[in-house]
C-alpha cells in the first residue's frame, strides 16, 4: 500500500499497516545493520529473530530499507533475505535518502534514515544496536555520525546498547548533551559501551520501567520538544565482553581502518567486520545478543505507549 497522502514513494507491509491503523504498537527496526553491519547469513538470522522477539511480546516490527527508491515500512522474509545477500546496497543516511528515491536506488537505512522513515510513518520507537557519534581522532578527522544530530531533531525514541566502544564515548555523550537529546539509562546509572555494560561515564538520566520511559516521551512531545532521545540499555551480563578486553582489538581494528585509508561511511562497517575477526566472531555473538535485547525493551515501551 502506498501512501497516498503525498507523493512520498512509501509503502506498508500489511501487518505493519493494520496494527498502525488499528493504533497497535509497533517498533522500527533499521537495515543498514543487516547490509552493512553483519555477514551473511548471521545478518538475515538474526533479523528475522529479532522481528520474532518484537512479535512475542505482542508488537508488531517494521524493518525500514529502501528498494528500487520506495520507502518499505515492514519487509517480507523473501525481502530480508535478498536484501542481507547483496553487495550493491547504499548505506543511507539524511543526506542520500531522497536521492535514493528520486533515482531508484535500492538502499539500507542507518540510524538516522530509519528515523526519518519511522516519524514519516507514524512509528515513534526504534530499536538498534549501537548508535553512530563522534569517532576516535574526529578532532582531526571531523567524522562524527549523522545520527546524533537526527537525534537532535526528529522526534524517535531509540533504543540501543549506547554507542559502539570504537567511538569517542565522552565526546559522543558531549555532543548529545548539546543537541539535547536525553540519554536514559534502562537499570543502569553507566553508560553502557555497546559490546561492554561499562564505559566508565555516568548515563545522565535513569529509569528502570518501560511504562515511565514511555511517559516522559511523552511528555517532550507534549511540551513540544524537537528530536529524539536514547535509551541505553546495556547488553546483558552473560554475553557481555569486558571493557578492557575490547580494547586491544578496537585499536588493532582502527589502526588497520588508518592505514588502508578507509574513510567516512566505510569506517564503522570496517571496523565492525575486523573486531568480529579478531575475536573470532565473539564480538558478532555479543551484537546480536544486544540488538535482541534491545528489541525486548523496544517492544515493551511501544505497548506502554499505546496504553
Ligand atoms: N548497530 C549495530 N550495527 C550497525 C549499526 C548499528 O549493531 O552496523 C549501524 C547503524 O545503521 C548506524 C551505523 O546508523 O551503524 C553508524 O554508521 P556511521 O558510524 O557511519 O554513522
Amino acid at each position: 500500500m502506498t501512501d497516498t497522502n503525498s507523493s512520498l514513494p512509501m509503502t506498508f507491509s500489511a501487518d505493519v499497516k493494520q496494527a498502525l491503523d488499528a493504533g497497535k504498537p509497533v517498533v522500527a527496526l533499521e537495515s543498514t545493520i543487516i547490509t552493512h553491519g553483519m555477514p551473511y547469513p548471521a545478518n538475515v538470522e538474526t533479523a528475522v529473530a529479532v522481528e520474532d522477539i518484537i512479535r512475542a511480546e505482542g508488537a508488531t516490527p517494521a524493518t525500514i530499507a529502501i528498494l528500487d527508491g520506495v520507502i518499505h515500512v515492514g519487509l517480507e522474509k523473501e525481502q530480508l533475505e535478498a536484501l542481507a545477500q547483496r553487495t550493491d546496497v547504499m548505506k543511507l543516511s539524511r543526506a542520500d535518502l531522497a536521492f535514493a528515491l528520486a533515482t531508484g536506488r535500492t538502499g539500507s537505512t542507518t540510524v538516522a534514515a530509519t528515523m526519518i522513515c519511522a516519524h514519516r510513518a507514524g512509528i515513534s520507537v526504534f530499536a538498534t544496536g549501537g548508535v553512530g557519534g563522534v569517532h576516535r581522532g574526529a578532532e582531526e578527522t571531523f567524522d562524527i555520525s549523522a545520527d546524533l544530530q537526527e537525534l537532535g531533531q526528529t522526534p524517535v525514541m531509540v533504543v540501543s546498547a549506547g554507542v559502539k566502544a570504537l567511538l569517542d564515548i565522552p565526546k559522543t555523550l558531549e555532543v548529545l548533551e548539546t543537541l539535547g537529546v536525553p540519554v536514559v539509562g534502562f537499570e543502569t546509572d553507566e553508560f553502557p559501551a555497546f559490546w561492554s555494560r561499562q564505559s566508565g561515564l555516568p548515563c545522565p538520566l535513569r529509569l528502570d520501567d518501560p511504562a515511565k520511559i514511555a511517559k516522559f516521551h511523552q511528555m517532550r512531545q507534549t511540551l513540544g520538544l524537537d528530536g529524539g532521545m536514547m535509551v541505553a540499555n546495556p547488553v546483558p551480563e552473560t554475553n557481555e565482553i569486558p571493557r578492557n578486553e575490547m580494547e586491544t582489538d578496537i585499536l588493532e581494528a582502527i589502526d588497520e581502518a588508518n592505514r588502508r585509508n578507509v574513510t567516512a561511511k566505510d569506517v564503522t562497517p570496517f571496523v565492525l567486520s575486523r573486531i568480529a575477526e579478531l575475536t573470532h566472531g565473539r564480538s558478532l555473538q555479543t551484537n546480536i545478543a544486544l540488538v535482541k535485547n534491545n528489541a525486548r525493551l523496544s517492544a515493551k515501551i511501544a505497548k506502554a505507549l499505546c496504553v
